[in-house]
């Protein structure tokens, strides 16, 4: 008879998360000041239930700082390109901490021209990527994000994998109630999520990916040892990830998910590529205000019958996260703080 293993879960206040994140960045290598930024956005993915990039992830920065492959300390070099495009080199760290330099500039652009670019390169990004368009569209903006990530999907049609997951992140401002968000990757699911699949021992649904002999298969690990996934929606999920390659890596300097090699850095889990932010400003519209525009379109939607938007389900987990804790595994919290020498 096979067991089951009931996991004990228990709860922890988002600031408490954070300062322990924190604690685990700072004593693996990063600055102080990336340490703070990595640490909420990787304590916000776990509050709102983003679980395959909360805290699951962190074992993967450790490696990854442990390893060499990523500069913790690096400090971000931001490039005023032209009236609507900001660029900055990450300097070999990571993502967030070097849109969090260029914010002010891009932000300053988009109001007064009415559209930005940001083009960050020579950057890690580990992480879900709506935390870098919500803010945005809580102060009234439109925002709209990609990242590459690293070769691990065949493009529909081809033989081999060369694509990344590549995320696409939306984020629109609505006149009553939190903005309007979407974040989801063109491949069929998450390379996390098919990483926590093979933990649970659990299989994927069809369609997801193709073993290391090209053939379909819903084993995550067939899928992890030499196999691939396949994007979502064949050619129009592959069309979209090509977009992202193009965009976060062609259009920013950065490396297409095929061009980097961490071989030589064991451990190494960060995808060293680039991303993209266009920032719109809609107050320039005509006609009446876009904040009332997105909520007649979602009045409309749910008059049509539908029940949940994207993000629904991350504020309703962040409600009770925050009105109760944040609910973790155990043995995964004490993992943390081993990690943070506790
Ligand atoms: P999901 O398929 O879980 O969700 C995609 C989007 O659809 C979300 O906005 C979600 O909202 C919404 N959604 C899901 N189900 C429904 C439904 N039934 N009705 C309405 N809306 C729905 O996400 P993915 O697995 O594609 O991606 C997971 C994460 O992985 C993302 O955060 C992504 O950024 C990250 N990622 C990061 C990469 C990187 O290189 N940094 C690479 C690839 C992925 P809600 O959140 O409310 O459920
Ligand atoms: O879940 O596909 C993923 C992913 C890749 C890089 C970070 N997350």
């Amino acid at each position: 008879m096979s067991q089951v293993h009931e996991r004990a879960l228990v709860r922890i206040g988002f600031a408490e998360l954070v300062a322990l994140l924190h604690r685990v960045f700072v004593l693996h290598g990063t600055s102080p000041q990336v340490a703070a930024t990595l640490a909420r956005n990787c304590a916000g993915a776990e509050r709102d239930g983003a679980h395959s990039h909360g805290i699951f992830r962190i074992p993967g920065y450790v490696s990854t700082l442990a390893s060499g492959w990523v500069n913790g300390k690096a400090e971000p070099v931001v490039t005023d390109v032209a009236s609507g495009f900001v660029r900055v080199d990450a300097g070999n760290g990571f993502a967030q901490p070097a849109l969090e330099a260029a914010r002010p500039l891009l932000v300053e652009k988009a109001r007064s021209a009415g559209i930005a670019l940001l083009a960050i390169h020579n950057s890690h990004h580990f992480a879900a990527l709506w935390p870098d368009v919500e803010p945005f569209a809580e102060e009234g903006l439109v925002a709209l994000s990609v990242v590459n990530s690293m070769t691990c999907v065949v493009p529909h049609g081809a033989d081999r994998p060369l694509f990344g997951t590549n995320p696409i992140a939306f984020a629109a401002p609505r006149a009553d109630g939190a903005p309007i968000v979407f974040d989801l990757a063109t491949s069929a699911i998450a390379h996390g999520d098919v990483q926590i699949a093979a933990r649970k021992g659990e299989r994927l649904p069809p369609g997801m990916g193709v073993d290391s002999l090209g053939q379909p298969t819903q084993d995550p690990k067939a899928i992890l040892e030499g196999g691939a996934l396949l994007p979502f929606g064949g050619h129009k999920g592959s069309a979209l990830s090509m977009m992202v390659e193009l965009l976060a890596a062609a259009l920013t300097g950065g490396n297409f998910s095929f061009e980097f090699n961490w071989a030589d850095h064991p451990g190494a889990r960060t995808p060293w590529t680039g991303q993209l932010l266009i920032v719109i400003d809609p107050s320039k519209t005509a006609g009446q205000s876009f904040a009332e525009r997105s909520q007649e379109l979602v009045r409309q939607m749910h008059a049509a019958g539908l029940r949940r938007l994207p993000g629904d389900r991350r504020h309703r987990t962040r409600e009770r996260s925050d009105a109760q804790g944040i609910e973790v595994d155990a043995e995964e919290l004490a993992r943390l703080r081993e990690l943070a020498g506790e």
